[in-house]
């Protein structure tokens, strides 16, 4: 008999350890101590994971399989992963274990012990979820000087035939970001998320949920995922139907009390195998032939998933372990506690920290260009914001999360994912999003007690990391600016910057 294990991101009937499972095999799938708090991930993020793997765990059941479901509170349970399959294995009639490849670096490190550790053959086989490999990826980037996403997401639009006119991209363009950049506009009717009622398993695990993580980030409720697949597709299914049609036109907006704007919402369902990938691309595409979704829309959204959700998964698997100690700007300011409570004055880090705590999600201009902002441009240590990063949303695997902090938000990866640091003043979030009329801060203001912060953390942050940025070939009109820039102009901004920086790490309200 074959023990195979499932972890929690890894909810899908196709995968790889399941594909030659018989009614004789033993399926093992926990809720264990060291995954759920190795991080002290959002309190919604562990219902939902738990939730979802209790209903996965029925529906193999109802297809037949032997599966043994460890509950967090039971008293046998060991509290880790070996623990668990160890609690089998001691007892005579398995032979092999069979495993598909973790999401992160640390249990892949961990997995290749297991044999040892068990004496029993332990086999891992590769994650197919995915619509590249690692070794295709490291294919591709061997001999190349950038890593550029555009290129590669070129590749995969060829290699799945996707949006495709011939050998050309459909329209004749490969990108239409130029067309996904518009302002918020007055007026207009987000539709609302989809949302789920919590059935008895979910109730369940919520009242374990505040019985033994009440200490997490996080509020329980509402809570409204999706945790079975059907629901999960449903989910895809209004996204396709309510919101894609506006998704690219929208994509970097952010409006005060819309939490959700006209993005899927379907990361954390991906990201734990209740969907695929190829199916929301699908979707997608079948959307623009049919004439409900236009093309920048259609072309914006798959080229999340088609082109930077596997690039970032690429990226990792390349890159680590060394990726996950980098911090090429020396960043070490611990992250202040507005990141936890959203105490500040500063009306856009507010809004986005509370929308994170309420909904374990932010859409990806907030997480980008508001609070990943705010991290680089303060000099926040990489280490505690990828803490953070990786425990406040609900989508938040390693394998994801770290190349988007690390490479794309904090430059600590010194320009492997971008070619510049995306930093900027507060001019930019005022552009996008309608946070400033409410805020206590002036955004036009550039120094002083009344300026937005942004404004001199932008160019402290500049002036800061001359040595390291100057040179960057994208990064030279900025340093001519600030060239330009008269001594009392560039003491102000070393004052303030200076003054409010003490301030956070005081943990002052600023
Ligand atoms: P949509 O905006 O509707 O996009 C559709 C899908 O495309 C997403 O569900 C996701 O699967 C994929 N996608 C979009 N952008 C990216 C990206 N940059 N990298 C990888 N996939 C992408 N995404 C995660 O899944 N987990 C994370 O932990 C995570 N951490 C992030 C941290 C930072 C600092 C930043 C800037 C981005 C992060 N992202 C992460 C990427 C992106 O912000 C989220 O995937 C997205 O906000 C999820 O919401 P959605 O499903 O509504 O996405
Ligand atoms: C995220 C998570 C949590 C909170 N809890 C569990 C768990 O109790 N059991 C489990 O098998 N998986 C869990 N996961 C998902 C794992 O952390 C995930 O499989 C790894 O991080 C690899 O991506
Ligand atoms: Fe944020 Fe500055 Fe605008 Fe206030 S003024 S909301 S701090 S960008």
């Amino acid at each position: 008999m074959k023990l195979r294990l499932i972890l929690g991101d890894q909810l899908s009937l196709s995968l790889a350890s399941l594909t030659d499972a018989t009614a004789d095999d033993l399926l093992l799938m926990c809720e264990v101590r060291q995954e759920a708090t190795y991080v002290k991930h959002h309190k919604k993020k562990i219902v939902f994971l738990f939730s979802a793997m209790r209903h996965f765990a029925t529906e193999l059941s109802d297809n037949g399989f032997h599966v043994h479901y460890v509950k967090y509170d039971d008293p046998e349970n060991t509290g880790s992963l070996l623990g668990e399959v160890r609690r089998i294995t001691a007892q005579p009639g398995i032979s092999e274990v069979v495993l598909t490849a973790p999401g992160e670096y640390r249990l892949s490190e961990d997995f290749a012990g297991w044999a040892d550790a068990l004496g029993v053959p332990v086999t891992v086989r590769e994650d197919d979820r995915f619509l590249s490999t690692p070794t295709e990826f490291s294919d591709w980037a061997e001999g190349r000087k950038q890593l550029r996403m555009e290129y590669f997401y070129r590749d995969m639009r060829r290699k799945y035939s996707v949006l495709m006119d011939q050998d050309g991209p459909i329209g004749g363009q490969w990108n239409y970001d130029a067309e996904n950049r518009k302002p918020p506009a007055t007026g207009l009717n987000v539709p609302d998320t989809f949302r789920a009622p919590p059935d008895l398993i979910t109730q369940d695990v919520m009242t374990l949920v505040e019985t033994h993580f009440a200490d997490h980030f996080g509020d329980l409720l509402p809570f409204h995922f999706a945790v079975t697949r059907d629901q999960a597709l449903h989910a895809l299914d209004t996204f396709v139907a309510n919101r894609l049609n506006k998704f690219g036109d929208y994509q970097d907006a952010m409006i005060q009390g819309e939490p959700w704007m006209y993005h899927s919402h379907i990361g954390l369902y991906l990201n734990c195998g209740l969907l695929n990938p190829l199916e929301c691309i699908e979707r997608a595409e079948a959307a623009y032939h049919k004439g409900t979704a236009p093309l920048n829309a259609v072309e914006g959204f798959i080229r999340q998933i088609l082109g930077w959700r596997e690039y970032v998964r690429g990226i990792y698997w390349l890159k680590m372990p060394e990726y996950k100690a980098m911090n090429f700007l020396d960043a070490k300011r611990p992250l202040p506690d507005l990141y936890w409570t959203a105490d500040t004055q500063m009306n856009c880090m507010r809004q986005c920290v509370s929308e994170t705590k309420q909904n374990a999600y932010a859409h990806h201009i907030q997480r980008l260009m508001v609070l990943g902002n705010f991290a680089l441009i303060a000099g926040l240590d990489p280490d505690e914001v990828n803490n953070w990063y990786l425990l406040v949303y609900a989508d938040a695997y390693e394998w994801v999360e770290l190349p988007n902090v690390t490479g794309m938000i904090l430059f600590a990866d010194g320009g492997q994912m971008a070619s510049k640091p995306y930093a900027a003043s507060g001019s930019y979030i005022n552009k996008m999003s309608n946070y400033c009329g409410s805020c206590k801060y002036k955004v036009t203001v550039k120094n002083g007690p009344n300026a937005c912060p942004f404004n001199y953390l932008y160019w402290d942050f500049i002036g800061r990391n001359d040595a390291k940025l100057r040179g960057n070939p994208r990064m030279g009109f900025m340093y001519k600016t600030l060239d330009r820039m008269s001594g009392e102009k560039r003491d102000a901004i070393k004052d303030d910057a200076h003054r409010f920086l003490k301030a956070i790490e005081n943990n002052e309200k600023v």
